[in-house]
């Protein structure tokens, strides 16, 4: 029979050449690139402007250092696909259910870096996916999402309400201390700072409050809620929700 030859680009007579059979296998070549800018050819732009050699390599190096333990990819299915601007809360919660993830592509302006108020390429990438490597987070985003199909309007707005003050907002106890978690804080270091100062006003996580709590989207938050979590250091991504609770809504 026919043997495939694992792991290996080096032809050798009658072997069929190692080839991903899913999509985790992808992970096996993604550091093995065949040249990353150091070695421009002649013709490049950048040949000859060594400070734009430098910026590209270090990022590059930067990426070999880190995405095997900060971006394992593909290990909980989610996906980003591509909108130019906010969906509907019902139609971005049904993406979910199908762990679809609708991202923003622009960036925010370079003149206020700290804060922006409305998603952008640095919120989704900073903020949402590496929440979304985790497979307990991922779970709960689908059901979020699951929860929403065909639900009546009253019912998505809470739920919306929810999101918002969890995955986009949330707070939770690590030990003693006081953490954030939600996207919209870990993509904003003007806003991350503010929440754990003694400015604004921390309320438990209940659900029967929280998902009718008003909030405005362009500003700081003046409120935000704590989940209590059972974590351990060895997972501490916060699951502030069962879907259970949010059946309760
Ligand atoms: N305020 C966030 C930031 O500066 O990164 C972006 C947003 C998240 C949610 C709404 S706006
Ligand atoms: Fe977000």
């Amino acid at each position: 029979g026919v043997t495939v030859h694992e792991l290996s680009r080096t032809k050798k007579k009658d072997t069929v050449p190692w080839f991903p059979r899913s999509i985790q296998e992808l992970d096996r070549f993604a550091n093995q690139i065949l040249s990353y800018g150091a070695e421009l050819d002649a013709d490049h732009p950048g040949f000859k402007d060594p400070v734009y050699r430098a910026r590209r390599k270090e990022f590059a190096d930067i990426v070999l250092l880190t995405c095997h333990v900060f971006v394992p990819s593909a290990c909980t299915g989610f996906r980003l696909r591509p909108v130019a601007g906010l969906l509907s809360s019902r139609d971005f919660l049904a993406g979910l259910a199908f762990r679809v993830f609708h991202s923003t592509q622009y960036i925010r302006h370079a003149s206020k870096p700290m804060y922006t108020p409305e998603p952008d390429i640095c919120h989704e990438l900073l903020g949402h996916v590496p929440l979304f490597a985790d497979p307990s987070f991922a779970q709960f985003s689908q059901e979020i999402g699951l929860a929403s199909l065909g639900a009546p309007d009253d019912f998505i707005e809470k739920l919306a309400t929810v999101y918002w003050f969890t995955v986009e907002f949330g707070l939770c106890k690590e030990g003693d201390s006081l953490k954030a978690y939600g996207a919209g804080l870990l993509s904003s270091f003007g806003e991350l700072q503010y929440c754990l100062s003694s400015k604004p006003e921390i309320r438990p996580l209940v659900l029967e409050n929280t998902s009718v709590q008003k909030y405005s989207v362009t500003e700081f938050q003046p409120i935000y809620f704590v989940a209590e979590t059972n974590h351990s250091i060895y997972n501490p991504i916060p699951y502030p929700l069962q879907i259970q609770q949010i059946s309760l809504l």
